[in-house]
């Protein structure tokens, strides 16, 4: 039987693929075989990342630009598609969050927030479909969160962000199916990178909070992701569209136990 995950000659965009787990779910389909494209907006974390899969001997290049600007966004995109034939798997991995109370965050924070967390996504999905739409073919990962089910103090642009990025994905599913193409998510729960150090330090209540609220009993490593990008990325899951798989140590499918048990 052939190897369904194999991602021998295929074409990986990651949108903010440089570090945390945009990092990780790149080197995992790399690993299966993909030739890896990233976008930044930090030259310097771009070239670094770019070391790095290439000393690992992954084939990678990287493309700065902002993905919530669609001009630009749009003349990038066609020349990936010109420099590396085409795009074959999209992840739209690029995200920030604000961590404001909802009282007192800045329209304008809001706005940012939705911005390139949901709008980037989709200008980057409707500038890759048209050509995998013409080869009846692609493959899209939107990174959701925790967020898009639970809502959490301070994170109200974050949650209404991802919240909506689940509804990107199951409408993108339903309206481009017809041309072969599948439109997932993948849920983080809590993983350790640089975005959650603020709230994993040492003595903040909140760390043995999500340690306790986990039932496998800890962060996730960002490694853990790999295996279902390159998953969703891959035949294997040819039929699988517009859902959301959550890789969150079991959060979601508990209430959670009172903190002295
Ligand atoms: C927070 C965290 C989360 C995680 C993740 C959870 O402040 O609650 O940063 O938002 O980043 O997305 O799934
Ligand atoms: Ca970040």
């Amino acid at each position: 039987m052939k190897n369904l995950f194999d991602l021998t000659g295929k074409v990986a965009l990651v949108t903010g693929g440089t570090h945390g787990l945009g990092l990780a779910m790149a080197e995992g389909l790399a690993s299966a075989g993909a030739e890896l494209v990233v976008t930044s907006t930090t030259p310097s974390k771009l070239e670094e990342a770019i070391s790095y899969y290439q000393s690992k001997g992954y084939k990678a290049t990287g493309y700065i630009f902002d993905v919530t600007d669609e001009k630009i966004a749009a003349e990038k995109v066609a020349e990936i598609e010109t420099n590396h034939k085409q795009i074959d798997i999209l992840i739209n991995n690029a995200g920030i969050i604000k961590r404001i109370p909802a009282l007192e965050m800045e329209v304008s924070d809001f706005r940012k927030v939705i911005d390139v967390d949901l709008t980037g996504p989709f200008i980057m999905s409707q500038l890759v479909a048209k050509s995998m739409i013409v080869r009846k073919s692609g493959k899209i990962i939107n990174i959701c969160s925790m967020m898009s089910e639970l809502g959490r103090d301070n994170v109200v642009a974050y949650a209404s962000a991802k919240g909506g990025l689940k509804m990107l994905t199951k409408n993108l599913a339903t309206e481009w199916a017809k041309y072969n193409i599948q439109v997932n998510g993948i849920g983080p729960g809590y993983f350790a990178t640089s975005q959650t150090e603020p709230i994993r330090v040492d003595g903040n209540p909140f760390n043995e909070f999500i340690i306790s609220r986990t039932p496998e009993g800890r962060w996730g490593n960002p490694e853990d992701l790999a295996g279902t990008a390159i998953f969703l990325a891959s035949e294997a899951s040819q039929f699988i569209n517009g859902q959301i798989i959550y890789v969150d140590g079991g959060i979601l499918a508990t209430i959670g136990k009172p903190s002295n048990e």
